[in-house]
């Protein structure tokens, strides 16, 4: 899903993207590719010490890297919305909607269940541990008392105890690792990244595609250098098509991984479809169903055998609880089959 977002206050200008099938140019085919799309993406910073990061997590966490490990499940969990910079030196993008909580309350739970998370998200999006402590924190949960000493005000004190202490626990066992992104350049370089760790090892790790993904972006090599200039009048963009990344991740990337992709849609007549179709055509162990007017209470699960629907029960439960728990075992099924030779979940 797209939204147009500017640091402008009023852009005179317009952003059109075409809602017709246009004709394709060369470089709109090419665009699409995936080998080129990461041939002309920016490169990551510090793309070496990210590696290294996400190798060392995995090799600590699991029992597959020379037997050292510590033997959990390892799911790289996405969240948050990707950006489509508009130009090389960003001042406007496009976003897309998701505020991170789905990702957040997932990591927590599959954290609770002994999984080691890597957990990449959107910078700025909802963390683990913190769903629950208002936008302003800082000045809602602190206090300062009669001693001009800062502390926690009464009325979150128990709120930010649980927090601490659940959070300090994933550190601890060091089955936590938060891997960063804004743009869809970073984000689709570091899920190649963290599946060909995971790969690497052997593992049939779980794959757990919350984040909402542009489908639409403009290349790296044709996008405006500076800041776009109004004075020329009202703008109109041709946006190409980010590859279908979900088709390599499962066939090059990460073939033995366990995959769950998320559909969204606006339209209740063609959610059960549209994530049917993702299921077949890219391959997906799961695909989870959900619509932008009800996603926080209710979900489809799309699978091969009969689809079911999760719904939460009351406000004071998270959707995720049910959501992860029916997942880990779909996905300890999932491994012990492999191991008697059946795929099926
Ligand atoms: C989802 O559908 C997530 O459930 C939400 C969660 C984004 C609705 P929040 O972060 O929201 O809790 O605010 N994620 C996938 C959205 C998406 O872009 N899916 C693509 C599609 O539908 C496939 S990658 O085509």
């Amino acid at each position: 899903m797209l939204c147009f977002k500017y640091s402008l206050p009023s852009p005179r200008f317009l952003v059109k993207p075409s809602i017709h099938t246009p004709r394709k140019s060369a470089t709109m085919v090419a665009a699409e590719d995936p080998e080129s799309f990461f041939a002309t993406a920016p490169p990551l910073r510090e793309a070496d010490a990210v590696a290294a990061r996400i190798q060392e997590f995995i090799a600590r966490n699991s029992d597959n890297a020379g037997g050292g490990g510590r033997g959990r499940p390892v799911v790289c969990v996405t969240s948050g919305g990707t950006t489509v910079p508009l130009e090389q030196r960003c001042v406007r993008y496009i976003d897309n909607f998701s505020s991170g909580h789905r990702g957040a309350a997932s990591t927590e739970y599959f954290l609770k269940a002994g999984y080691a998370v890597i957990f990449l998200h959107r910078r700025g999006s909802c963390q683990p541990y913190c769903r629950f402590l208002p936008d302003d924190s800082f000045l809602k949960v602190l206090d300062v008392n009669e001693e001009s000493k800062v502390q926690v005000a009464v009325s979150h004190e128990t709120l930010v105890k649980k927090s601490i202490g659940d959070y300090s626990k994933a550190m601890e066992c060091g089955s936590l690792l938060k891997v960063p992104f804004t743009t869809i350049f970073e984000y689709l370089q570091l899920l190649r990244m963290v599946a060909t760790s995971v790969s690497s090892v052997g593992l049939r790790g779980m794959f757990y595609l919350a984040a909402a993904v542009s489908d639409f972006y403009v290349p790296w090599d044709s996008m405006a250098k500076h800041k776009i200039q109004s004075a020329g009048g009202p703008l109109e963009m041709r946006l190409s098509q980010v590859p279908k990344m979900l088709s390599v991740l499962r066939n090059q990337w990460a073939p033995l991984a366990f995959c769950i992709s998320f559909k969204l849609e606006t339209d209740s007549d063609i959610l059960v479809q549209k994530a049917g179709t993702a299921l077949t055509k890219y391959k997906m162990n799961i695909v989870v169903a959900n619509l932008l007017a009800t996603y926080k209470d209710e979900v489809i699960i799309v699978t091969n055998g009969e689809n079911s629907t999760i719904r939460r029960c009351s406000n004071d439960e998270d959707l995720e609880e049910q959501i992860i728990r029916l997942l880990t075992q779909k996905h300890s099924k999932y491994i012990y089959g492999s191991q008697m030779g059946a795929t099926r979940v």
